[in-house]
């Protein structure tokens, strides 16, 4: 029997999840889509093949026909779903950030750890980006020597409305940056220290980052929220003895009037797409098991992105170094060492 999966939210990334689900997923079955606007339910879940929609996201979850859940709403709505997935046992696959606040991060944790197992994988995606894969491989071979810094750039065409700023770069992209950094290089941070270059006109300036590890690592990141030439995600691990670039996946290059060119996708869907087609897949699989898959992002995982987010947003406001500190690590989330 297919899983039964139900997407909650349907705006961009719903109608992605909808669509893995659909039809790139063996054994899983997009059962139902759930929009606090029921036409655009009904217009994702009609261009998926026609699953039910539901405009209450809370009843979805407890129903008995739905065996997990997709959560892709609104960003101060993951928390309190999470919750009522743990509440109904259902694997719940969580868009990033599991809360915009660590302590509501921690909560979720909190009613996992009371229930004995891990319901929760957030979706930090970039874990399963064959380029990202290639660098930690290459870090774990040995052949870099120790890691020294990681490089990390990621703009965007545009913010997502005018009144975007600094701080939301922070708690809203660089959270993909925190995770995929601190996953290759198995390493916490300990400090965090943000900038903002001026910027004429009402745009949002980019915001650039400096955080140290726990061991010692540097790792630098820039967001440019509106960098206005395409979606571009780059990155540099530099090791002792070398060092490991991502290379996005580009499938052509046209040589035209004495000049070289390739394109840029305008959003981050094509960039990362066999990342977030591997991620789901992790989740089916999860969602059949009951085995946490080895390489996602758990909630504990999602705490630790947020709380580096909200030292982050202080390091901005202050213009001086924040300290990183993080809560104990509970048992529950041991076997994920990072
Ligand atoms: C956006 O908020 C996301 O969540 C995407 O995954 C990311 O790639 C994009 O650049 C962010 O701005």
């Amino acid at each position: 029997m297919a899983i039964q999966i139900a997407v909650i939210g349907a705006g961009v990334m719903g109608a992605d999840h909808a669509r893995i689900i659909a039809e790139d997923v063996p054994g899983a079955s997009l059962a139902l889509v759930c929009d606090a606007s029921p036409e655009r339910a009904k217009a994702v879940a009609d261009a998926y093949g026609g699953a039910e929609t539901s405009t209450d996201p809370f009843a979805v979850i407890t129903r008995d026909d739905i065996d997990a859940v997709i959560v892709a709403s609104p960003d101060e709505t993951h928390a309190p779903l999470c919750l009522a997935a743990i509440e109904a046992s259902k694997p719940v696959l969580c868009e990033k950030p599991l809360s915009q606040s660590s302590q509501q991060c921690l909560d979720v944790i909190e009613a996992e750890v009371a229930s004995g197992r891990q319901w929760v994988q957030v979706g930090f995606m970039r874990r399963y980006d064959p380029s990202y894969a290639a660098m930690k491989a290459t870090l774990d071979s040995g052949e870099l020597g120790q890691p020294l810094m990681m490089h990390n750039f990621h703009r965007n065409v545009e913010s997502p409305g005018p009144c975007f700023t600094g701080a939301m770069a922070i708690t809203n992209s660089a959270p993909h940056e925190f995770d995929a950094a601190r996953f290759v290089l198995e390493a916490d941070y300990a400090a965090i220290t943000a900038f903002q270059p001026a910027r004429p006109g009402d745009l949002v300036a980019p915001v650039f980052m400096v955080l140290e590890t726990v061991t010692g690592q540097i790792v630098n990141v820039e967001i440019n929220n509106n960098a206005a030439y395409g979606y571009d995600v780059r990155g540099e691990l530099v090791g002792e003895k070398g060092s490991v670039s991502l290379s996005g996946p580009i499938h052509a290059r046209t040589n035209l009037a004495l000049k070289a060119s390739e394109d840029y996708a305008r959003d981050w869907r094509p960039r990362f797409a066999e990342a977030y087609r591997l991620q789901n897949k992790a989740f089916v699989h999860f969602a059949r098991t009951g085995e946490f898959p080895a390489i996602s992002a758990n909630a504990w995982d999602g705490y630790c992105a947020t709380a580096v987010a909200e030292a982050g947003v202080t390091a901005l406001k202050s213009g001086g170094r924040t300290v990183i500190s993080l809560a104990d690590k509970p048992a529950l989330y041991a076997r994920q060492e990072t």
